[in-house]
């Protein structure tokens, strides 16, 4: 090869180089992506769609305002189906289309294998509803939660049970989900033996008959029925229950909380009691989210609001940060005090926010109303 040539090929690879870095460097550079994912398709869409929309909101809002590290921000919407298997392979979609941070997932059975994922590459995720207590405790320092957890939400309802209705028997019955069951064992460990557990069954998370269940448990006399699960199997449940004769009070968490389950059980939903945090309608610093929400995406489901916050502390932190880098934004996220509008948001070493956000609700009418909460009187 004469020297000629020996440039010509020189010149050709570094063209193609500089194109290359060129163009790879212009892409990263375009917008800043974070990910949002959940169950966007199925029967627990509605929750994956309010995560969604709170999220879009905290997006736009941003991006009115020049967005963030002088770049539009782009969501990528991801849907895991409520599948532990599908949700590995979006949070690897996400990993590898370059977002910065992740807004998600919505069930503790996707968020935890997600989390590995999401861990390994470093990259900052905060769910807005996962509560199954292990999520935290796995010692990763890039995952947070803006809501509570089901050690803290079970004994909550269990004080309520043992010390304001003061019954001595219970029925258990969860979805054999790391949620549902997680929630329903809480619960029985907080009675702490106070209140005997006569009934103890699992159902198959999308079943469309617990009659068999419901009949078994009703040989044994309970004074109230817990659920664990999410609000298709729970609004079939107790209709289901009602139709059987069975009038014991229904009780189950926040994943229960939302009109999806009073359209289901219809008026066997009356009287239900149900833990979740406080109402925002009440919280001064949510006034202008619900207001906005309101006009653009409709009435918010009970994980909007934490979406949307979820975001802006993410966002504020790549701000804080100065950077996109991993390491560096999951960092500034546990140093951060951060005011969003269902308060102040500050984490501890394991990314569990630092105050227990527990209240009793209940449904009357059609609605869910604040009934409940620790401190008052009844304990
Ligand atoms: N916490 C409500 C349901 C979502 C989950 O933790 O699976």
């Amino acid at each position: 090869m004469n020297n000629k040539h020996t440039i010509s090929i020189i010149s050709f690879i570094f063209l193609i180089l500089s194109v290359t870095i060129y163009s790879g460097c212009a892409k990263k550079e375009d917008t800043v992506k974070i990910g949002v994912a959940g169950p966007m398709t199925g029967d627990q869409s509605k929750m994956g769609l309010d995560i969604k929309n709170g999220a879009d909101m905290a997006v736009k809002e941003w991006n009115q305002k020049g967005g963030v590290l002088g770049k539009k921000i782009e969501l990528l919407v991801e849907d895991d189906q409520h599948d532990p298997k599908q949700a590995v392979s979006v949070a690897n979609k996400l990993v590898n289309a370059g977002a910065a941070g992740i807004i998600g997932h919505f069930n503790s059975s996707t968020s935890i294998p997600a989390s590995a994922v999401y861990n390994k590459a470093k990259m900052p995720m905060i769910t807005p509803a996962s509560t199954n207590p292990q999520l935290t405790e796995q010692g990763f320092t890039n995952v947070f939660r803006v809501c509570g957890r089901d050690d803290q939400q079970g004994l909550v309802a269990a004080t309520f049970v043992a010390s304001v209705l003061k019954l001595k028997k219970v029925a258990v019955i969860h979805d054999k989900t790391t949620y549902g069951q997680g929630l329903a064992d809480e619960f029985v460990k907080a009675l702490a033996k106070r209140v005997e557990v006569v009934y103890y069954n699992g159902v198959i998370q999308g079943d469309k008959d617990f009659r068999a269940v419901l009949t078994s448990m009703k040989e044994k006399k309970p004074e109230l029925l817990y659920f664990g699960g999410i609000y298709p199997d729970g609004g079939l449940l107790i209709k289901q229950a009602r139709e059987l004769g069975i009038t014991i009070p229904f009780m189950s968490g926040d994943g229960v909380i939302d009109q999806k389950f009073v359209e289901i059980a219809g008026t066997a939903s009356e009287g239900s009691y149900l833990t979740f945090s406080p109402d925002p309608e009440h919280i001064p610093g949510a006034k202008d989210f619900l207001k906005n929400y309101k006009a653009g995406y409709g009435e918010p489901g009970p994980y909007s609001i934490y979406a949307y916050d979820a975001t802006n502390v993410m966002l504020s932190a790549i701000e804080t940060a100065k950077n996109t880098d991993g390491p560096t934004v999951n960092k500034t996220l546990h140093s951060m005090k951060h005011t969003g509008a269902l308060g102040e948001i500050q984490w501890n070493e394991k990314g569990d926010i630092v105050h227990s956000p527990y209240v009793v609700w209940i449904t009357k009418d059609g609605k869910f109303k604040e009934h409940w909460k620790p401190g008052e009187a009844g304990q």
